[in-house]
């Protein structure tokens, strides 16, 4: 994924969680992006399997993407559009064999009480004004190509794991952003999986950080951060966006235009 590129990717620095202060003053003002290492400790980490969500919510639907092998494609109308399907027949593409053709992206209050009730908001965004929480479940092989965000964001896994590729704003132009009309107005035309350095030549200067979540573990994705994601062993992980003070009402409004637009993600 990254040959070509001038630089080698640095790993993004793996912390012990800090207090709300600390995380505040060092990681979220700064917009310096971290791995929390071990948020969620084991005993909440336990009550996530395939098998339990299989036995109580097989045949509820839910929102999810078509992904074209794994790749999250969008469709040059509706952005990212989802579609329901029965749990079930996305947990039957977990275990490897064929190739991944659904991803599970919901919102939290789209799914049964039950389920959406376990997810344990971080305390780093648990006052927030503005707070949208998601959970993703996707089998082994697929990516979500190179976007960003106006929130911040905290990305937990729960079970499986997950590589992230950040790139700061301040390089934006490498990535050749998308316009604000475009079907994916936060996206770009750097293709991370497929670079094309003959039309996109600055690319190839672009610096990137890494990281692998196992479960428990959750980055942090300032916003603003280009982001990309690869599902590397067959995953369930929640995430967080959320907004303060002057924040706001832009990020309120990037999300109203996103609904009003039909561009879902
Ligand atoms: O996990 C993914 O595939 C995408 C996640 C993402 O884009 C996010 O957390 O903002």
């Amino acid at each position: 994924m990254t040959v070509g590129f001038k630089k080698t990717p640095r790993e993004i620095p793996r912390i012990e969680p800090p207090e709300a202060e600390a995380f505040e003053r060092s990681c979220r003002r700064p917009r310096r992006p971290v791995v929390l290492r071990g948020l969620l400790a084991n005993t909440e980490l336990d009550q996530w399997s395939f098998e339990s969500l299989r036995s109580e919510f097989e045949k509820v639907e839910v929102p999810m993407h078509r992904t074209c092998s794994g790749a999250v494609t969008p469709d040059p109308r509706l952005g990212v559009p989802t579609e329901p399907h029965a749990l079930g027949e996305l947990l039957d593409q977990l275990g490897g064999g064929g190739a991944p053709s659904l991803y599970m992206m919901s919102r939290v209050e789209e799914l049964p009480a039950q389920w959406g009730g376990r997810v344990t908001t971080p305390l780093y965004c648990e006052k927030a004004g503005w707070l949208s929480r998601k959970l993703w479940i996707s089998p082994s092989g697929t990516a979500t190509m190179l976007h960003r965000d106006a929130a911040d964001n905290i990305h937990l896994q729960l079970i499986g794991s997950k590589r992230f590729t950040l790139i700061e704003p301040s390089q934006s132009a490498r990535l050749y952003p998308n316009s604000l009309f475009d079907s994916v107005p936060n996206g770009c035309r750097a293709d991370l999986d497929a670079p094309d350095f003959e039309r996109y030549p600055d690319f190839r200067d672009v610096e990137m950080e890494v990281t692998e979540l196992e479960p428990g573990d959750a980055v942090y994705i300032p916003r603003g951060s280009w982001h990309h994601v690869r599902t590397v062993a067959d995953s369930l992980s929640a995430n967080f966006w959320w907004a303060v003070g002057w924040r706001l009402p832009l990020v309120f409004g990037a999300d109203l235009f996103k609904r009003l637009r039909g561009v879902s993600r």
